[in-house]
């Protein structure tokens, strides 16, 4: 168990200090998808102890575009803390991070516990709203590259989340049109139906999986689906925003300048 909390704390380390460090699984034989979460549970632990407070998770490779961008081919999931959020409008500061990038998210807000093998009905039954957001991913690993159990340990590269308007459960999440611009400029653009053919799939895979690891959804929780698009890596001065058909937009600017 000590070293996998010394590899916690490396990474924990590495994402106060932003300095980038090599990836786990070129220093650690055996580096496992297993022994991966288990590292990703002591660093979130850390943060917990400093006083962050769990609010959800994410998911990660939900869709093609995400999964070819990083060259890997399954699912991953993160927890968020109350720490990560981010205001919306609000200004992100660029010396905070490591090299930060930004994807459209789709969001879920829960009202009900949801725990193990749920229908696509019975997950959408415990949502409460429903949002467009941007996740800020950041990988703690040099030049953004990593193998699938570097990323699961690195918090699924989790970072920062801002979220939209709510919407009501009722908006139909299926197949809506998204479109991020940086500067006004269109630099990428996608379907909710991008992920897992429908967002709520992802939201079943989440209740599963957090399940398994003991920490099950919770009322209030909020629940990022995962990227339709690609990310865009984040420069001193942008304006950012995602749009998202049917929820409403949502928007930041960087700021700081790049050391
Ligand atoms: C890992 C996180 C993936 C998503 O939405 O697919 C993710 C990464 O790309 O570094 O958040
Ligand atoms: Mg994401």
């Amino acid at each position: 168990m000590s070293g996998l909390n010394q590899l916690a704390l490396a990474l924990d380390h590495a994402a106060l200090t932003r300095q980038a460090v090599a990836q786990l699984s070129d220093q650690q034989a055996d580096f496992d998808v297993e022994t991966a979460y288990a590292v990703q549970r002591l660093l979130v632990q850390q943060r917990l102890r400093r006083g962050a407070r769990r609010v959800g998770m994410k998911m990660g490779f939900t869709s093609r575009a995400k999964m070819r961008q990083m060259g890997v081919d399954q699912m991953i999931w993160g927890r968020l803390t109350d720490d990560m959020r981010l205001d919306e409008g609000g200004e992100l500061a660029l010396d905070r991070y490591v090299h930060p990038r930004a994807e459209p998210e789709i969001v879920f807000l829960l009202k009900k516990p949801l725990a193990g093998r749920v229908s696509a009905a019975e997950a959408m039954a415990a949502v409460e709203a429903v949002a467009g957001g941007i996740e800020i991913i950041d990988s703690r690993y040099r030049d953004f590259r990593f193998h699938l159990a570097d990323v699961i340990a690195d918090n699924a590269s989790s970072s920062g989340f801002l979220v939209g308007p709510l919407q009501p459960a009722s908006t139909d999440v299926a197949n809506l049109g998204i479109v991020m611009r940086v500067d006004g400029r269109v630099v990428q653009a996608g379907s909710s139906a991008a992920i897992l053919g429908h967002p709520v799939r992802s939201l079943v895979a989440a209740a599963r999986l957090a399940a398994e690891a003991g920490e099950p959804l919770q009322p209030g929780d909020l629940v990022l689906a995962g990227a339709a698009t690609e990310a865009v890596a984040l420069r001193a001065g942008m304006r950012v925003s995602a749009a998202f058909q049917s929820l409403g937009a949502v928007s930041f600017q960087v700021g700081g300048a790049e050391s």
